[in-house]
């Protein structure tokens, strides 16, 4: 019986793994994604993430990536091949940016008291100085698809370039021609900049790293569409991902297997790793949601627990253990069709198990949690600790 079970989840597994396909992600017309065409550029996209003045991902940057007119990216790829002949690839901060990032930054401007990154990116600047200093404003030309943010880093060792000041440092030391820096930042900044302008873009004199396209194919545009990869433009990618879920959820259910829950997981390029739905019900397993499944098939066939990069389609709002899994596997996009609220209407306990946890789990009626055998426990994590194992 054991070995019969253990056949049908391999055949299960075989099909998910040739089933697995690629799909071109799509871009409004006329944009293109950096690495696409200069495929040796590194990216290290700073409003995704925290390391940047507002220090937290800024509004409309979904995924760590760098997007560019067609023509701003060819020009960029003319800038990289020369800097390639000279020992250096590019390293991009930001290219286009969408309004809502930008209003996001006008939005944290006007907040006075939080000041929790001015230490690195504005010692000396007052914050409420930085509209009439020009640092923020209500437009950018980033948001026009043509401007790029960038250093430089040694093609060896994969370093950063010395340039005398960080990205996105607000003060003279970030301007060309500043007597603040020494003579070699100032000659790699050069560096950057001649490859720049012989590719066709225009330095900005108050920061070292932010370049424009001469002759802009949008100079009047100012586009809103996120930085993702492409999930949410065009449809594709999203409308097949979820088609995949929702038809899987369906077949299952109808056999019973489990409820009407399926999830897919997407890689950072656009490819289904696997599709997978709830089986509770077959399995005699009350955590075997869709995304669990669909994250344990995903670790077997990529060979590992870490599944970051990953997307995760699901038909519904995760509960709150899907939540928790996702998040341990460094799943950073959830994408989901319907809410707690409607799994509740059809009976499920999502919703509820939410409710607990919001309450601060102090319901005993639903769950009692007590401590017990700490000291007895802790050697064990003391033992773990001493042998340095992995942490993940
Ligand atoms: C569920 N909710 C989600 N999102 N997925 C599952 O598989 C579920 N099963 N019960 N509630
Ligand atoms: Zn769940």
């Amino acid at each position: 019986m054991f070995k019969r079970k253990a056949g049908v989840l391999w055949v299960l597994l075989v099909l998910a793994c040739v089933t697995a396909q690629a799909w071109a992600f799509t871009l409004p017309e006329g944009f293109v994604y950096v690495t696409d065409v200069v495929e040796t550029a590194q990216l290290e996209i700073r409003y995704y993430g925290d390391n940047n003045f507002v220090g937290a991902p800024v509004d409309g940057y979904e995924a760590p990536v760098a997007i560019l007119t067609e023509e701003a990216a060819a020009a960029l790829k003319v800038a990289a091949d020369i800097l390639d002949e000279q020992g250096y690839y590019i390293k991009v901060f930001d290219a286009y940016r969408p309004q809502r990032a930008v209003d996001h930054f006008v939005r944290w401007a006007a907040d006075l008291e939080d000041q929790k990154m001015k230490g690195i990116f504005y010692p000396q600047v007052d914050k409420s100085r930085l509209f009439e200093l020009g640092y923020i404003a209500e437009k950018s030309g980033h948001t026009r698809g043509s401007v790029v943010d960038l250093t430089l880093v040694y093609k060896d060792t994969g370093e950063e370039v010395d340039m005398g000041s960080g990205f996105d440092f607000f003060g003279e030391i970030s301007h060309h021609g500043t007597d603040l820096i020494t003579p070699e930042q100032a000659a790699n900044r050069s560096i950057l900049r001649d490859a720049m302008v012989a590719a066709g873009f225009a330095p900005y004199p108050e920061e070292w790293w932010h370049y424009s396209l001469v002759g802009e194919p949008y100079p009047d545009t100012y586009f809103d569409f996120p930085v993702d990869i492409g999930a949410k433009h065009g449809g594709t990618a999203m409308d097949e991902a979820m088609a995949r879920a929702i038809e899987q959820a369906r077949t299952t259910m109808r056999q019973d297997i489990g409820g009407p829950f399926g999830a897919a997981v997407i890689d950072g390029e656009g490819n289904i790793v696997c599709v997978a739905s709830n089986s509770v019900l077959r399995d005699h397993d009350p955590t075997a949601h869709a995304e669990i499944n669909a994250i344990r098939l995903a670790g077997q066939i990529l060979g590992t627990h870490d599944l970051t990069g990953c997307w995760i389609y699901t038909t519904a709002y995760p509960c709150p253990m899907c939540l928790s899994a996702i998040i341990w596997a460094n799943v950073k996009q959830v994408v989901y069709g319907c809410r707690p609220e409607d799994a509740e209407e059809i009976g499920f306990r999502d919703a509820f198990i939410y409710r607990f946890i919001e309450g601060g789990q102090q319901d005993t009626s639903v769950l009692a949690i007590s401590e017990y055998g700490r000291e007895q426990c802790l050697t064990l994590f003391e033992e773990y600790a001493e042998l340095q194992k992995t942490i993940y």
